[in-house]
């Protein structure tokens, strides 16, 4: 979506209405945290149902009735038949997976009613919008017994305006929570992570003012290192004003007019301490339009890709990086909190690495601005992941929305130099013009970050000789390359890769985006031995010498962090359901392989290999 077609459809969407008459997702909001809010966090009733009776009759048709589930209809005498009772139905925390709340659910894929009351007065002609970080995988979501309306995507926020439903006491919201898989989807059914249901990021009611800062980007124009580009979107009734950008610390003021749309686009020289992994120098802004205003830590740092060269504050970086799920350091289940965010960063960060892989799906917020504080460079991903409705124009236009809403939450971050459209994707006519359009979005509504993909090469043999070509398509669009490979792993011995080359013809950075092998922590033997710690271990140093060996190789991002939860795991004894190629434990142990990456990291950066 082109930056003008964003701000129309920002302001033209305004709360329509659907063929339902629901009201349909607001527009997002920027940095809710900044915001006046009330967290809806916490223990909300919850009743599970596989059958999706709460709302569908017995001929599969809509409840309208009082049967429906998010009525929280109450019998009125002994002898009504209702059969639901959130009130005695147990409880699930909001924000969390529900899998690993209670046993029952570890397996669960269906539909999950949630309930919780509260109380809101606000202030005058203020506005108030409820805000989900994220519900996996669709969500329908309801106040006072009516529909708000849906959402479709597990890693992405959505807000609904209510100002016109909320009452003063006794308001009641319930969702329905479904994380049933469907080949339409983004991700599809077959995924190596687990389908975590549930609330699984924060709740919270947002008041702003009747007309207010909607959005806004501030960051440095492309290929500049002083010079800060960006616009702001106003919402409301008085969409042309004043508004003035302040960096205080570096006694910077720019006034702003927006015009009817609400939008002002702004272009200013500033004498900037650029952000970058040593220093994750982060600025205070504040956007302040004549009816509200709202500030933020923002970081300046222009990245670009040149040649073969990724190049951060004008000078070659190698990505030092890892890649992460989005799992709670020491527990099965969905991270979701700054002390999450907190630990797995930092492990990162003992590892040496300047760079992270929020792998396969957009991470919570939070991470995301840890990152920003921790100077760590961040690769953000959609969940288009091994194969996908190519052909089918709803599932585009879901991953497109997907990818849209990651940009506008993340834009911000000075972290953030990747968006990433894909993983592990076969190639293919269809598959391509699927591909392209993404690349194309992302470009459009972000020029000034690097748009990558992780792809997959293929070897030729030759006498002996075995070289590794990365020749997808697809490559063409993207300005880095992503490859996947698992020599040692999933294919051939570890030592094996002692002999093998590297070649890609298009003159571009590549990232090794995921390689590795699985160890159980703890089980040790002979490095020839699968799930040994030592076989893991050799793999790394295998791996290492031939990465070393690639000419166009820019950074790295090894698969993974930490063990992480997979359905498609089930060897007893060794993975139990587990995929086993962290470098930590699921109970954050560390595995032998940790200290060969950590040891081949520490290399690079006092070689000062490429700088930082
Ligand atoms: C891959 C996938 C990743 C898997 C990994 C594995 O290629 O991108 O999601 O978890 O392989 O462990 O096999």
């Amino acid at each position: 979506m082109t930056n003008l077609l964003r701000c129309l459809t920002f302001t033209l969407c305004l709360p329509f209405l659907s063929a339902r008459g629901a009201a349909q997702v607001a527009p997002l909001i920027a940095n809710i945290n900044a915001r006046q809010t009330t967290s809806l966090d916490g223990q909300w009733q919850a009743i599970v149902d596989p059958y999706d009776v709460g709302w569908l009759d017995y001929r599969a048709q809509p409840l309208e009735n009082n049967h429906a589930f998010y009525k929280n209809y109450k019998p009125q005498s002994e002898s009504e038949l209702v059969e639901y009772d959130f009130d005695t139905s147990g409880q699930l925390h909001v924000p969390g997976d529900w899998n690993t709340q209670r046993e029952s659910l570890l397996f669960y894929e269906g539909s999950v009613w949630y309930k919780r009351s509260f109380d809101y007065t606000k202030s005058g002609k203020n506005r108030l919008f409820l805000h989900f970080g994220a519900c996996n995988y669709f969500a329908a979501v309801y106040l006072n017994g009516e529909e708000l309306g849906e959402h479709e995507g597990g890693f992405t926020p959505f807000d609904f305006e209510i100002t016109d439903r909320v009452r003063a006491h006794g308001n009641f919201l319930v969702v329905r929570v479904n994380n049933a898989r469907g080949k339409d989807q983004v991700p599809t059914v077959n995924t190596d992570w687990w389908n975590y249901g549930g609330i699984t990021r924060p709740v919270t009611l947002v008041e702003v003012p009747e007309t207010f800062v909607q959005d806004y980007l501030v960051q440095l124009e492309k290929g500049s290192t002083h010079q800060i580009k960006g616009w702001l979107q106003l919402n409301g009734p008085q969409p042309q004003q004043t508004v003035k950008i302040r960096i205080a610390e570096i006694g910077l003021v720019q006034t702003v007019q927006t015009d009817s749309n609400g939008r002002g686009e702004f272009s200013f020289g500033a004498d900037l301490t650029l952000w970058s992994p040593e220093n994750p120098k982060l600025y205070t802004v504040e956007i302040a339009a004549e009816t509200d205003q709202v500030i933020d830590r923002i970081g300046f740092r222009s990245i670009e890709a040149r040649g073969t060269d990724i190049v951060l504050n004008g000078k070659p970086v190698f990505l030092r990086g890892i890649s992460i799920h989005e799992e709670a350091p020491t527990r099965p289940g969905r991270a979701w909190s700054e002390d999450d965010g907190r630990t797995l960063l930092g492990w990162a960060r003992e590892l040496g690495c300047n760079f992270v892989r929020l792998a396969h799906y957009p991470h919570n917020e939070s991470m995301l601005r840890m990152a920003d504080q921790m100077g760590l460079m961040v690769w953000a991903e959609v969940p288009v992941y091994w194969t996908i409705q190519w052909e089918n124009p709803q599932t585009l236009r879901n991953a497109e929305n997907q990818l849209n809403d990651m940009i506008v939450r993340d834009e911000n971050r000075a972290a953030l130099i990747i968006y990433s459209v894909a993983n592990e994707t076969p190639v293919s006519e269809a598959r391509n013009r699927f591909l392209r359009q993404l690349i194309q979005d992302a470009h459009s509504a972000d020029p000034t970050r690097l748009v990558s993909a992780a792809l997959q090469a293929h070897e030729v043999t030759e006498r002996e000789r075995i070289t590794i070509h990365l020749d997808d398509p697809i490559a063409s669009d993207l300005d880095v390359l992503g490859n996947n490979e698992y020599i040692g792993w999933h294919s051939r011995r570890p030592d094996e890769a002692d002999a093998i080359d590297w070649v890609s013809p298009y003159g571009k950075p590549m990232i090794m985006s995921e390689f590795g092998g699985d160890a159980l922590y703890g089980y040790h033997g002979d490095a020839r031995k699968r799930w040994t710690e030592e076989y893991q271990e050799n793999l790394y140093e295998h791996q290492l010498a031939m990465l070393k060996r690639i000419p166009f190789l820019r950074g790295m991002s090894p698969w993974v962090l930490k063990d992480f939860r997979s359905p498609r795991r089930v060897l007893p004894g060794f993975q139990d359901y587990f995929n086993r190629k962290g470098l930590f434990s699921d109970h954050g142990e560390k595995k032998k392989a940790f200290f060969v990456l950590q040891k081949f990291y520490r290399e690079l950066q006092n070689a000062q290999y490429l700088s930082n």
